[in-house]
């Protein structure tokens, strides 16, 4: 399913005017919004290709219908998300999930779509059907050399389809770690996956960068080899100045400060990329935002005044993803509530007067600290991000358009009730 532009303009044309009205008010109360609008407009978020089915728990599935059963619908998938929100203009492959058997047909379709190859993700968690050795007891870190190659091969596979796409990036998760004391020499555990993600980095493409992501438990339970940010960091080191930390929100113990995590991984230059989702216990990859939105902004807080110190592009130089799924929503709708709610929480983040809240912190002004935060925090930026999206020619309130296009519908009518996205 593709949508007109002129769809999306029928669609924005009766809510110009109260928006017209919001946008003024929003200026007379807090002066010029122009520069604002501008860095909303233009944030972009990839959306991973295993997302876009209903994601289901290990007890059941209950698909919405319409999924995107082949790489090609996933695509067009994200290219409706695009044309509603403007923002989500990428999409990130998880081979072997999907793999991009033509690559020229895939870019081509992608062109036409209007979208980008963000990094692309192994897979050494699973086995795959005809798989020669097996990856129960780890894959970088087993204590096998015919394991770790194995592994080391199909990455350089993931490696080479990216590169066939476009793709810059790869991101390196892994399950590898022991669920029982003793079950592991954590020390060679180390050095084991860190000598084959040696063998992974050393072919690399020049302008490509590594991202290793850490996950503290899931779906190992006692350890895990990249459990941590100091763990990523620490590969991420040694191998060299293209490898970087990804932060998965999800993926800490709780109540974990990763606004610290990411305030100190920007200022030594090693966080690399970002998956957003929400969660109240574990890696429960619920809707970006649902849970603890204020949260979310502490760490758009640290990411903006983080990168701004090191001149970075907030658009180009870190790889933002969601990496949210579940299995009550329609995985449409729940990702544009997640694109929603990074934007909002972006752009009050934005708000925030970093010279004011510097000298309150130098002043040891507590109390103004916080103040400056949650003044900024509480204000309603709803209008600047419509606005925004109405600038690069997206509906500006995106979940109604979905809902009064009827695009589920429709998909379900192309595609059938029954049709399964690959992936979780
Ligand atoms: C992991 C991790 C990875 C994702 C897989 C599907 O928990 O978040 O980023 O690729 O799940
Ligand atoms: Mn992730
Ligand atoms: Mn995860």
């Amino acid at each position: 399913m593709r949508l007109k532009p002129q769809q999306i303009e029928d669609f924005n044309s009766s809510r110009l005017k109260p928006l017209k009205f919001q946008l003024d008010a929003f200026s007379t109360i807090h002066g010029d919004a122009e520069s604002l609008i501008k860095k909303v407009s233009d944030f972009r978020i990839a959306i991973p290709s295993w997302a876009l089915g209903t994601g289901g728990t290990r007890f059941g599935r209950f698909p919405a219908g319409g999924e995107p059963a082949i790489l090609d619908e996933k695509l067009e998938d994200v290219g409706l998300l695009r044309s509603l929100t403007g923002t989500a203009d990428a999409i990130s492959l998880h081979i072997p999930w999907d793999i991009p058997s033509n690559a020229f047909a895939v870019r081509q379709l992608a062109d036409e779509l209007g979208l980008r190859f963000d990094a692309v993700n192994s897979n050494t968690f699973q086995d795959q059907p005809g798989q020669r050795l097996s990856y129960k007891f780890g894959s970088m870190q087993h204590t096998d050399p015919g394991v770790r190659q194995q592994a080391i091969e199909h990455n350089l596979e993931v490696i080479e389809y990216g590169r066939q796409l476009g793709s810059k990036s790869i991101t390196v998760w892994l399950a590898d770690g022991s669920s029982f004391p003793g079950q592991l020499n954590f020390r060679n555990a180390f050095q084991n996956t860190f000598q084959s993600l040696e063998a992974v980095y050393k072919h690399l493409p020049e302008d490509w960068k590594m991202f290793i992501e850490y996950k503290a438990f899931e779906p190992n339970f006692y350890s895990m080899t990249v459990g941590d940010w100091g763990q990523s960091l620490l590969f991420a080191s040694k191998l060299g100045s293209r490898a970087f930390t990804l932060v998965d929100l999800g993926h800490h113990l709780p109540n974990a400060n990763i606004e610290q995590i990411v305030a100190l991984l920007l200022m030594e230059g090693k966080l690399g990329g970002f998956h957003f989702n929400d969660s109240k216990y574990g890696d429960d990859d619920l809707t970006v935002g649902c849970i603890n939105p204020y949260q979310l902004f502490l760490i758009f807080n640290e990411l903006i005044a983080g990168m701004d110190e090191r001149g970075m592009s907030h658009t180009a130089d870190l790889g933002w993803m969601i990496d949210a799924s579940h299995n009550l929503k329609d995985p449409l709708e729940d990702l544009i509530q997640s694109v929603d709610a990074i934007l909002t929480a972006y752009c009050k983040a934005l708000l925030i007067d970093q010279i004011k809240l510097n000298n309150a912190q130098r002043e040891n002004d507590v109390v103004l600290s916080q103040e400056l935060l949650q003044m900024a925090y509480l204000t309603d930026v709803r209008p600047l991000i419509s606005e925004a999206r109405r600038r690069i020619g997206a509906a500006v309130d995106p979940l109604t358009a979905y809902r009064s296009l009827k695009c589920r519908a429709e998909l379900i009518a192309d595609r059938g009730k029954a049709s399964r996205a690959t992936g979780l």
